[in-house]
């Protein structure tokens, strides 16, 4: 079990009490609990094992670390639980609208009786939810859009949060009886940043087997089909997953078939049909004649294309390009020499600066930038000039002592409402990455927004622009922006754009990916780290950028430290 799954409980635990109007100490102690499991690098799970006392860790008393191993040992807690019986699901469900919190959802119980979102909606619609003490039009209006996001996203799992699953799941039916492959297709195939439901391929010996042991993984809630050769399961955490046995000999169409996108199958298709072909998940066929289908590189040879990486196939000129010969020669994690983006126990991170060093060290990259926060309003738990002074001298013991490593001296800076660095310039020219990043007034017009990300993008200082659209999936929407502007900026001052790669920003996304490397501008992959372990969050920040058509030329941090350094000046 991973520590977020287990931070998840509690932070829903105190939710819920908060709903019911708990003691704000006891809810604060759980909140305080979830974000100590949140930044840690280590899993508690494993500090048990070793036999450590979880205590130790900061705001976990003795009667959390009883509760966690509770946790650990039966996957749930009972306290939880119980409180999900009293606590309507559909009242719970207001919690996760943007713009409700507890405190919230307890008045519009209250008050108004609401107990799920339709009703949040009616309310809103009428302009009832604004006349409540603390309410106003604006939040009416946050609460009616926040309800459209949960609708869209709000039953999709983070690409993150899928992908121990699946892997367990392999590992699982890897020890099938008689299974001769296994592969997961569909949106996880493709990487996108989150996955409605897991689609599994594979051959075997003799199928029904294998259907039977796959219905008896040990995280499967429920079973809603289970056929010869297919079955739908959904796991405790209701992620669903298909599972399919094919044909050996149809594999590669079914591959390609399952891995989708269904707009890029369907494309694809369409060629096949004006070259006389007929594609379908069993195989290419010419008339009644089967002509390929053993692997995807003869499915897309049948159509005279070379493999497409399924990164690439959502049907946004993939086709095309690759009938040119012209795909992108994508990025890998390997291309990485460096992270531009992380916290120490300076700001708000877990671990000390000197922790985050040795394991960059040890996954062999050249340089780091260590970009503490500056301290504004918005960001109370930051660097003041003092602070980053003392820090500064820490980075140039520590440049010594781990020579050739190269740590940059970076902040990530509070943009605020004018477009200003929430940092005096005395320190700014000091540092070789001062990252902008904007933490409040998110609802700002466009043209205002537009207007405040440029002029910090201006600033000498500021070299890059951290999550630049500031979305959280499924929980905060993106900055309005004039995007194009943002890149024309970028490109005029030589800066970089960061694709932030916590699995919850992935900020920029795909989309956007593409379009500002399409007008030239330059990208950092970073982490946003705030423990040691967050430093492996890179690779969902080269998923984002593979399916942003990204190639290593692309990206500031696959330079030497040489080139990164000439081009920071
Ligand atoms: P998801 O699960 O919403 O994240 O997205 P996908 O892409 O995994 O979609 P899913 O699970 O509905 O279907 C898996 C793949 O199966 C999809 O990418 C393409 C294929 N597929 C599903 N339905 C259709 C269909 O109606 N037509 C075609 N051509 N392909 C389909
Ligand atoms: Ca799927
Ligand atoms: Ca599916």
């Amino acid at each position: 079990m991973q520590n977020r799954e287990i931070a998840a409980i509690f932070n829903e635990l105190a939710d819920l009490l908060e709903i019911k109007g708990e003691n704000p100490f006891k809810v604060r102690a759980y909140r305080n609990a979830a974000r100590t499991l949140e930044s840690i690098g280590k899993p508690v799970e494993e500090m048990v094992a070793e036999g450590k006392d979880l205590s130790i860790l900061p705001g976990i008393g003795k009667d959390l670390a009883e509760k966690i191993k509770e946790i650990l040992r039966t996957g749930k807690l009972q306290k939880l639980d119980n409180l999900k019986k009293e606590i309507p699901e559909a009242l719970r469900a207001l919690l996760s609208i943007e713009g409700l919190g507890p405190k919230r959802v307890k008045v519009l119980y209250e008050t108004l009786h609401i107990s799920d979102p339709d009703a949040l909606k009616e309310a809103a619609l009428h302009h009832e939810i604004s006349k409540l003490p603390g309410f106003g039009p604006k939040t009416e209006e946050k609460i009616l859009k926040g309800i459209r996001l949960l609708k869209q996203e709000g039953v999709r799992f983070l690409f993150a949060e899928a992908e121990p699953i699946v892997e367990e799941l392999i590992a699982y039916l890897q020890k099938a009886p008689g299974i001769l492959t296994i592969e997961a297709a569909g949106s996880f195939r493709r990487k996108k940043e989150t996955v409605g439901d897991v689609d599994m391929l594979c051959t075997a010996k003799e199928p029904p087997k294998v259907i039977d042991y796959f219905t008896k993984f040990s995280q499967v809630l429920e079973v809603i089909s289970a056929g010869t050769t297919r079955s739908t399961v959904v796991l405790k955490n209701s992620l669903q997953i298909d599972l399919r046995v094919v044909e050996k000999e149809s594999y590669g169409a079914a591959l390609h078939y399952f891995t989708g996108s269904k707009t890029h199958v369907i494309a694809i298709r369409q060629i096949a049909i004006d070259l006389g072909l007929k594609i379908n998940e069993y195989g290419v066929y010419q008339k009644e004649q089967k002509v390929a289908g053993l692997t995807e590189k003869d499915v897309y040879e049948s159509v005279h294309l070379p493999v497409i990486p399924p990164e690439l196939r959502e049907n946004r000129g993939e086709i095309e390009a690759a009938a040119k010969n012209r795909l992108p020669n994508l990025i890998t994690l390997e291309d990485i020499r460096g992270d531009l983006h992380m916290h120490t126990t300076y700001s708000d991170g877990m671990d000390t600066l000197e922790t985050m060093v040795k394991t960059a060290i040890a996954k062999n990259y050249t340089y780091i930038a260590v970009t503490d926060h500056s301290a504004t309003l918005a960001v109370v738990k930051g660097l003041d000039a003092q602070k980053a002074l003392k820090q500064f001298e820490e980075i140039e013991k520590l440049r010594e002592r781990y020579a050739p490593f190269h740590i940059f001296k970076g902040m990530e800076v509070d943009i605020l409402e004018d477009g200003s660095p929430g940092m005096e310039d005395d320190i700014l020219k000091q540092l070789d990455i001062a990252l902008g990043a904007i933490h409040s007034k998110f609802k700002l017009t466009r043209k205002a927004q537009t207007k405040r990300l440029i002029k910090a993008i201006q600033n000498p200082y500021i070299k890059g622009i951290a999550h630049p659209t500031g979305r959280l999936i499924g929980k905060r929407a993106p900055l309005e922006l004039d995007f194009k502007e943002i890149c024309k900026a970028i490109k005029e001052e030589g800066k970089f754009l960061e694709i932030n790669a916590q699995p919850e920003r992935l900020d920029l996304n795909d989309v956007l990916i593409k379009e500002a490397r399409e007008k030239g501008v330059k990208f950092s992959i970073a982490t946003d780290a705030h423990a040691s372990g967050q430093l492996s969050y890179m690779r969902y920040g080269i998923n984002q950028a593979r399916r942003g058509w990204l190639e290593k030329e692309d990206v500031v941090n696959t330079k030497s430290l040489e080139t990164l350094v000439k081009f920071l000046k």
